[in-house]
Formats: structure tokens, sequence, C-alpha cells
């Protein structure tokens, strides 16, 4: 890497020329999202150190127990955005109802929505964690949105991206041009371009799966995890199985090195266990825009109408070849 390489300010502000009639609100935003990055990178770092792992005691929204350090990474997403003047409203997995900002404050018009730690089970063992974010307009009036303006579809989305805390913090994003990568330098508490413009291979060889639920999984999913772990070298299977617990972490490694994730539907539970708006929509737009696929199993994710902010959905996302063969699967074509 060059001794001046490219920050995210510089990134955003190279962006922004190229739409003369940007108003600048949205690089301020992607800049914020950065510094929450910063700020939950150096809590991790000296994480055993102070008082920040383990639970909280309280079950949230979604009935999951709640760890400090979902708190912690909740209210610095909230902190960071309450008064930059930039959102009207933030929803997130640890808050039922979205925090519509004061009326007295000024506000902005995008809507953010949240998973402000990806991976919770992760915490306490120092291994990778993530957050993963969405990032509406608000049109069509003023005044603060209602709870059902944030639920849309994801192809409203105007941004999505996701940090990752892993052995170096990373944020991915994409604008609709492109998905680029950032690693922050803890020595100069700066992001800098490393991964510019990924492009995910059409096929891998890993899949990321909590196959500890196979017997949870309907016959057609069990089907799918049994062709990938066949034996067949032309078709180059086996494939490698890799699951970290942090879907942004599996996301980033399925983005470079291409491969599936999937988190499927259960037997009683076929809703899944992943959050549409504010995880799956998000990544599907970052790896769609890499040239990769997000799918329930039988359509894309991005065409899902929502019902709910805390809506569960099936998730199948990776690769083109990959995700294309787990719909086939999944609806009985194989
Ligand atoms: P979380 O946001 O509450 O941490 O839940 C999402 C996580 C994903 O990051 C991960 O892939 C999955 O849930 C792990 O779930 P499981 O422990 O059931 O495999
Ligand atoms: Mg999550």
């Amino acid at each position: 890497m060059s001794r001046f390489p490219i920050t995210l300010a510089r990134h955003i502000i190279e962006k922004q020329a190229a739409h003369p009639t940007a108003t600048g609100e949205f690089s301020a935003l992607m800049t914020q999202i950065g510094l929450v990055g910063k700020m939950i990178a150096r809590d991790l770092r000296r994480a055993g150190l102070i008082d920040i792992l383990g639970m909280t005691g309280e079950i949230n929204v979604q009935g999951e127990a709640v760890k400090k350090l979902d708190e912690i990474a909740n209210e610095t997403f909230i902190r960071v955005f309450q008064h930059s003047g930039l959102v009207c409203a933030l929803a997130s997995e640890e808050m039922e109802h979205p925090l519509r900002l004061s009326e007295n404050w000024p506000h902005g018009k995008y809507m953010l929505l949240f998973d402000p730690l990806d991976g919770s089970s992760n915490t306490d063992n120092n291994m990778p964690l993530g957050a993963i974010f969405s990032v509406l307009r608000h049109e069509g009036h003023e005044g603060l949105p209602s709870e059902s303006e944030l639920v849309c579809q994801g192809t409203k989305q105007v941004a999505a991206g996701y940090l990752m805390y892993g052995s170096s913090t990373v944020l991915v994003f994409t604008v609709g041009q492109g998905v680029h990568g950032f690693t922050l330098d803890p020595g100069v508490g700066e992001f800098f371009l490393s991964h510019e413009n990924i492009r995910m291979p059409a096929k891998g060889s890993v899949y990321c799966a909590n196959d500890g639920n196979y017997y949870k999984w309907p016959k057609e999913t069990q089907r799918l995890l049994d062709y990938l772990k066949a034996l067949d070298t032309p078709s180059g299977r086996p494939y490698s199985a890799r699951y970290s617990g942090c879907l942004a972490a599996d996301v980033h490694r399925l983005l470079l090195a291409g491969g599936i994730y999937f988190y499927p539907g259960e037997t009683g539970k076929p809703e899944g266990k992943l959050r549409l708006l504010y995880e799956a929509n998000p990544l599907a737009m970052v790896v769609e825009g890499a040239g990769g696929r997000a799918s329930t199993g039988v359509m894309p994710i991005l065409e899902v109408k929502p019902k709910g902010l805390h809506q569960r959905v099936p998730l199948f996302i990776g690769s083109r070849d990959e995700v294309t063969l787990a719909e086939q699967f999944i609806q009985g074509q194989r």
C-alpha cells in the first residue's frame, strides 16, 4: 500500500464529485458509520480488560438474551447519529420500535436500520463480530417518518454495508455503484481504501452454515447440504465448511473468495433466524453489487415485501452459481 493511501473521506468526496447535485449529507453519514466502527473496535481491543463482556440480564425484542456489548454497540450507533443532523429515524435489532429523532433538533432525510452487533455469540471469546446497516431515504412528506415508512423493500435501499471486527476492522459498503472495502489503520485511527470495486467469484468452494441444525431442516435443505459434502472431484466437491457464527464475517469471506452462506428455515420455523430489514437486505445489496446473489430459496431477497420491522427470512447468499444451485434444491428441482 502506498504511504498516502486513499482515506474513506477522500473516497467519498471523489465519488460525490461525480454527482454535482449531491448535498454532502450522505458522505457525512458514511463518515459517521466509520466513527461507530472506530469506537467499537477500540472497545473490542480491550474487551477482556474492561467490563464489557457477559450478559446484561435482559431479553431483547427478539426474545434473545442481551449481551453488554449488544447494548454498548446499539448505544454507540444512537449517540453517533442522534445529534448528527443526518438521519430522521433509527431502527435496530435491539429496539422494539424505531427511534424517531426530536422534531426540535435538526434532522436529515435518511433512515438508518442496523444490527449493531452481529454474531453476538462470539463476544466473550475473541471471535469475529460485525455490524450491518441499511440506509433508506425518507421521502414524501415533511416531518418524521412513521414506523411503517421504515419497513421498505430492499430495492429501496440507497446504501448498505457492514463493519467487520476481525483480525483487522473493515468497513464494506455500496451506494449502488460498486462495492468498496476499507481497513482501519489503528495507528492513525483512519479507514483506508483496501478493496476497491470488489467482484466476487461466480463460483466458490466453501459453504457457511450451522449444520448442527441439520435435523431441524426440511429435506430439501438437507439434500443441498448432502450435495455440497458429496465426493465428486470433477464438480469440485466436497465443499469446505467454514462457519464463524458471525454473518458479516462469513459474507466478507464469500465476497473475497466465493461460496455460499445459508441460514434456512426450519421445520416449524420456516422464517429462519435472520432479520430481513437490517441483516438480509443490506447484505443482499452488497453481494449483488459485487456480482453475487441473495435469495430466500424461492425469490430474491431484495424482492421480498416486508410486513414488519423485525421480520425474519431464510437466507441463501453468496456466489451466483451456489445460490442458484441452492434455489434448485429448495424448489425441489434437484
Ligand atoms: P445476531 O445478530 O443476534 O448475532 O444473530 C445473527 C447471527 C449471525 O451473525 C450468525 O450467522 C448466526 O446468527 C448464528 O446463529 P447460530 O448460532 O444459530 O448458528
Ligand atoms: Mg446479526
